[in-house]
């Protein structure tokens, strides 16, 4: 089945068959990144979740353990859910997670590693009186659940927070609790934003103002800003919004209420979701881990025998520059895979020209691209009626604008048949001010009908001075790419039928009518990960 079989990806997570989701519980411990997920053995659809469990010394070869935990319990018969991990003061790991119950109710469980000796945790015993918690009154049965990692509080007690809803209010419960068995819940909210539906996955972590390593999860105090992420079940999508804790009732605020949580920035523009932070102390750094599912058709998924990866993970901050974004940066540890790189420098893009790169092979790839505009086209441009330009309702890349579309054409076949353009669109209000957008055009990606062909993007913002600037991940039937440094994020998911093996090529393109752009580029072979059942175990 080569036609499916090519779309397996190559240095991205993912179990060697069937459906995986969630990322669950990450952490780092006695030398070694541990990846649960949620997982189900039997197909390539979502059903009956169990934990898929893998380890990794870099993150980003992985060695495939036997499943964590099954659903073998009354209190998670339907389903071992989504859950955190905590390291407490003495090493010691607890696992919180969600059991659906025989009877489909959400409730909160307690696990714990069998062996805290074993740096591979390879056996989990859960809590005998499970469980925790379950719907306190007024919360319906199913929309309790996705328990975050615990933070101290000022008095020393452990803090989580549990994702739901009350009519069409997404909300985030607080529960504190010395023992993670007895909790106590808050009178108030952690948040709570009309109109935003049941929030799953709920994350909530620090990050920092004046430095640049990631802050392990009870740090508070000045130059701390405090980040609440949900998904929203309604729309799959991560929402994120920066703002202040108040530690004495549990209660968070954004900082802009116009970029509240579920309204305003998203993680990533694309196809992810359910996304997962964890402090990683080998590191000192904050990592988040998101599902990237597929966009192809449930038949398709069924017949290739797995469906979803996960991202490559991200190193997370907040942009000091803007102070209203987190950058998204790969992990460090991803430039261990280029192999043979390439340079190409200042090569000019007239307005409405395609250029071929020159490359090998262009499957698996790691692309850091540079633009320069001249200023002076950016001044004599007319303000024009883009000033409504949405990547999502626009022509995509076909669509020419005075100052855009430019950038990049990816998993592209030489003549163009298929191609997943990766790029930039800048608009000219009649105030004069500019905007930036970042898209990318699935619309031509694929001659398959039955794939989903959206056009993603958002605004991204660039501060004076500043070049335009792309760094994309090719793996087969995934692109990740980041806009200006990762604060704006895009994955697609892609299936071309032409543009496979060798004959998948990179152009750079411009498709603005006003404007002649100069790329610089780096782009990198990447070599395959190491991902294999942990051997002799
Ligand atoms: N996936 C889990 C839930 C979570 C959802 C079930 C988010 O715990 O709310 O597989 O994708």
């Amino acid at each position: 089945n080569s036609m499916l079989s090519w779309q397996r990806t190559a240095f991205h997570f993912q179990p060697e068959k069937n459906w995986m989701n969630d990322p669950n519980g990450p952490l780092f411990y006695k030398g070694w990144y541990h990846l649960f997920y949620q997982y189900n053995p039997n197909a390539a659809v979502w059903g009956h979740i169990v934990w898929g469990h893998a380890v990794s010394k870099d993150l980003i070869h992985w060695l495939h353990l036997p499943l964590a935990m099954a659903a073998d319990q009354w209190y998670d018969k339907n389903g071992v859910w989504t859950g955190s991990a905590t390291i407490l003061h003495d090493g010691k790991i607890v696992m919180l997670y969600t059991g659906s119950t025989t009877e489909g109710v959400q409730v909160q469980n307690l696990a714990y590693p069998a062996d805290q000796y074993d740096p591979l945790l390879v056996h989990w015993v859960k809590y005998p009186r499970n469980p925790v918690l379950v719907p306190p009154p007024g919360i319906g049965p199913n929309d309790f659940r996705d328990p975050t990692t615990a933070w101290l509080t000022s008095e020393g007690k452990w803090r989580i927070t549990i994702g739901s809803k009350i009519n069409k209010t997404g909300i985030a419960l607080v529960y504190d609790t010395k023992d993670f068995i007895n909790y106590e819940m808050l009178d108030g909210l952690l948040h709570a934003v009309p109109g935003t539906g049941m929030w799953e996955c709920v994350d909530f972590f620090p990050v920092s103002e004046t430095e640049n390593n990631g802050l392990e999860t009870s740090i508070n105090g000045p130059g701390v800003k405090h980040v609440v992420k949900a998904s929203l079940d309604d729309d799959r999508h991560d929402y994120y919004a920066i703002g202040t804790y108040n530690d004495r009732n549990g209660t968070w605020i954004p900082d802009r209420p116009n970029i509240d949580v579920g309204i305003g920035l998203r993680y990533d523009y694309g196809i992810y979701y359910a996304a997962k932070t964890f402090y990683d102390q080998n590191k000192k750094r904050r990592v988040l881990w998101g599902w990237i599912g597929e966009s192809d058709s449930e038949a398709a998924d069924v017949k290739k025998g797995w469906a979803s990866v996960q991202s490559i993970p991200r190193m997370i901050l907040f942009d000091k520059k803007t102070g209203t974004h987190l950058l998204q940066w790969p992990v460090e540890e991803i430039d261990s895979l280029r192999l043979k790189g390439k340079e190409f420098n200042q090569v000019r893009i007239q307005a409405g020209s395609v250029v071929p790169l020159d490359i090998d092979s262009a499957t698996q790839l790691d692309i850091i691209a540079e633009f320069k505009i001249d200023s002076d086209a950016l001044e004599k441009a007319t303000g024009s009626s883009d000033a409504s330009f949405d990547c999502a309702t626009s022509g995509g890349a076909a669509e020419r604008g005075a100052l855009g579309p430019f950038g990049l054409l990816v998993l592209a076949d030489e003549r163009l048949r298929e191609q997943t353009p990766v790029y930039f669109y800048m608009t000219k209000g009649s105030n004069g001010n500019l905007k930036t957008f970042f898209c990318n055009d699935q619309s031509r990606s694929s001659k398959a009908s039955d794939v989903d062909k959206h056009i993603y993007g958002s605004l991204v913002p660039v501060l004076r001075g500043e070049n335009l600037s792309i760094r994309i991940l090719v793996d087969h039937s995934i692109i990740e790419s980041f806009g200006q440094g990762g604060r704006t994020v895009i994955t697609s998911r892609v299936y071309p039928t032409k543009a496979i093996y060798g004959a998948a090529k990179v152009f750079l393109f411009n498709n603005a009518t006003e404007l002649n752009v100069t790329a610089s580029l780096k782009i990198w072979q990447m070599n395959s990960a190491f991902i294999q059942p942990y051997p002799n175990l």
